[in-house]
């Protein structure tokens, strides 16, 4: 326990006066465990940006995502990391689970035009605008004062009917099977980056069993290969999650409970991956 305090103390200070100034972090880790989530929260309190989408379908990330110069600042000394939010690692990817899953809000997004002429003429009304004419008039006026973005929340507020045609889809087999082949070099991808990160986060839903074979040979992978490893035990804020059942599962690892849709407890993630950091 003194030792690997002892330890930690030196790479903190090797890290201080070291060379290297730039680490590569990959995030890591099953699907749905969270990846994406923490990304985009580090890259949103740090660059006041998102990184990619979030989702409950398994491998919505399949391919590589770049969160470029993030500046830790941990007891009064800098560190920069440029973030890796990677695919999520699987044994086995099957096309059909993808068909359970509605299509990405990316490519169903709204337009005035997906509405009826009925919801038009709610938000003209709520805009103070003149509520009459054809559904081509109605949209022209209203482009002019309501941007798409808005159309979500505006949709819900006021209770406004989406065209059958524009309503949301599960993915057909095509798609999913496009999906699958999508993951499976995602999955591949982020195996052959393990050759070129510096560290590695390994997110854990706290909420589940952490001992699968995807835990357990990516941290055989990355004992063999030297890469330091943080384990974050993510969901925390959900009930159910049990980070002590991950650090009894690897006790000779680093297990730092958090919440990335809430944020709780990022900063002692930072003050780890900055003590950790060689
Ligand atoms: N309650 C809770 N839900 C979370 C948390 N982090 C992520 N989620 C949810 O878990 C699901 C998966 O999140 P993602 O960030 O897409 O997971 P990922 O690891 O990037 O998944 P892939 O890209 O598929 O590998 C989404 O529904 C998130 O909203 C958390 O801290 N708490
Ligand atoms: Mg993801």
């Amino acid at each position: 326990m003194v030792t690997n305090l002892i330890n930690r103390l030196k790479a903190f200070i090797n890290n201080i006066f070291g060379e290297k100034k730039t680490i590569k972090l990959g995030i890591y880790g099953e699907p749905n465990s969270g990846k994406t989530t923490l990304a985009n929260k580090i890259a949103m309190d740090f660059l006041g940006e998102t990184v990619g989408e979030v989702s409950e379908m398994p491998h919505t990330t399949r391919m590589i995502q770049k969160v470029e110069h993030i500046e830790i600042n941990s007891n009064g000394k800098k560190l920069i990391m440029n973030l890796l939010d990677m695919p999520g690692l699987a044994t086995q990817i099957d096309y059909k689970e993808f068909m359970r899953f509605y299509k990405s809000a990316a490519s169903t997004s709204l337009a005035l035009n997906d509405f009826t002429v009925a919801s038009l003429k709610k938000i003209a009304k709520e805009r103070g605008l003149s509520d009459k004419g054809t559904k081509k008039v109605l949209v022209t006026r209203l482009s002019k004062t309501v941007d798409e973005s808005e159309l979500p929340e505006l949709k819900d507020r006021l209770n406004l009917k989406v065209l059958k045609s524009k309503k949301k889809k599960k993915h057909s087999k095509i798609e999913s099977q496009k999906i699958a082949e999508e993951a499976t070099k995602g999955v591949i991808e982020a195996i052959k980056w393990l050759d070129n990160v510096d560290s590695v986060l390994l997110m854990m839903d706290a909420t589940k069993d952490p001992l699968t074979q995807v835990n357990i040979m990516l941290l055989g992978n990355l004992e063999a290969k030297g890469i330091p490893v943080i384990i974050i035990a993510n969901k925390n804020d959900l009930e159910k999650a049990d980070p002590t059942r991950i650090e009894n599962a690897f006790p000779q690892h680093t297990v730092v409970p958090v919440s990335a849709s809430t944020g709780n407890n990022l900063e002692m993630l930072y003050e780890t991956i900055a003590a950790q950091e060689i």
